[in-house]
């Protein structure tokens, strides 16, 4: 737990490590403000600006409107990983999330792109804002969340519209009665208790797209950041890390079990992952599951014999374009904290 108010939870590293999917009372949790309690009995989804017919629809419509669909995908917050570069420079006013601020669920709605097609497109409409009723409380304008996607992405068919996460009805903390799932993308995008999806020119003029979620030059004061600063924050950067054994732990020396997640967001896919008992001089290969769909990750695991004493324990991951993981946090260290996918490096103590 980071904080109870706003709601931010964090799993342990090991209640993730070997679950495809993620149980719902696991799955971390990121808001920015007090989680908004909607009346799914009055609450309607307006669809509105750049469309030839603007829609307003409440969930009994939208369910018999569009064909229902599942996915499952992989969320994860920008700030997945934070603490690795907190350990290289102070990071104020955000919390050091460990490799926790993600999880997997099936997600089950309707594709955006069905409902956007059935108000019309317009000409023009380069991008697809979201828009919620809870207002941030952390740090910036006391505004409603909100965020975009560009008009190709939304148009995917893997962008849900979803009420219900891993068959059962979605959560209220994870965004009841609606959300956006934008799989491959940063999880801030996924914008919870939806409210209006609105057809546009331009990305939103919302903080959390125009200001937040941006990797600031390492120089910059975020707190005088302005809209369009930085590089916005789209596709999720390959990543991996270590979920089991735990970082610190002591073992039995001999054959020990290392498990843990690798992620490639957007249309790439995880290719190999490899673990070092060196610090990256030589590597090992890891067994890596199978992906379900192309849009959550894989988890991979490996035996390794550890000597009496400390191992440290390396994992790095490539993607299907021949990426690789960056070594070290101090490469990527940015003023909010975003995107950390340097190595992930655990320590372990051995007793005889
Ligand atoms: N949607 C709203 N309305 N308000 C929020 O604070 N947080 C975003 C996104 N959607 C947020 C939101 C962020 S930063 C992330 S990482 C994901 O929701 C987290 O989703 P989860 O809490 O279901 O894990
Ligand atoms: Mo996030």
């Amino acid at each position: 737990m980071h904080h109870s108010r706003p709601y931010n939870a964090e799993p342990p590293p090991a209640a993730l490590a070997g679950l495809p999917i993620t149980p719902l009372d696991t799955f971390y949790g990121r808001n920015h403000g007090t989680v908004p309690e909607l009346d799914p009995a009055t609450w309607r989804l307006t669809v509105d600006g750049m469309l030839d017919r603007p829609l307003t629809l409440s969930l009994d419509e939208l369910r018999a409107t569009f064909p229902e669909r599942t996915v499952v995908a992989t969320l994860q917050c920008a700030g997945n990983r934070r603490a690795g570069l907190t350990r290289v420079r102070d990071i104020p006013g955000e919390d050091p999330w460990g490799p926790g601020a993600t999880s997997t669920a099936s997600w089950t709605g309707v594709r955006l792109a069905d409902v956007l097609a059935h108000a019309g497109l317009r000409p023009g409409a380069a991008h697809i804002a979201f828009t919620a009723p809870d207002v941030n409380e952390q740090g910036g304008p006391r505004e409603p969340y909100a965020g975009s996607v560009p008009t190709a992405k939304a148009t995917s068919g893997e962008v849900l519209l979803a009420w219900a996460m891993n068959g059962r009805p979605l959560p209220l903390v994870h965004g009841a009665p609606l959300r956006v799932v934008v799989p491959g993308w940063i999880g801030a995008r996924s914008v919870k208790w939806l409210e209006r999806v609105t057809a546009q020119r331009e990305p939103s003029a919302g903080y959390f797209q125009a200001v937040a979620y941006r990797v600031l030059p390492p120089e910059a004061d975020p707190g005088t950041a302005g809209p369009g600063d930085g590089i916005s924050l789209g596709p999720v950067a390959l990543n991996s890390a270590i979920l089991r054994p735990g970082d610190g732990e002591r073992l039995h020396a001999g054959p020990v079990e290392v498990t843990g997640y690798a992620y490639a967001g957007d249309d790439r896919e995880v290719a190999r992952v490899d673990v070092s008992l060196d610090d990256g001089r030589t590597w090992a290969q890891a067994g890596l599951d199978r992906p379900d769909g192309s849009w959550a990750w894989q988890h991979w695991r490996l035996t390794l014999d550890l000597p009496e004493g400390r191992s440290a324990i390396t994992v790095r991951a490539w993607d299907t374009t021949g990426a690789a993981q960056p070594e070290h946090a101090c490469h990527l260290w940015n003023p909010k904290g975003y995107a950390n996918n340097s190595w992930d490096r655990i320590t372990v103590t051995c007793g005889a």
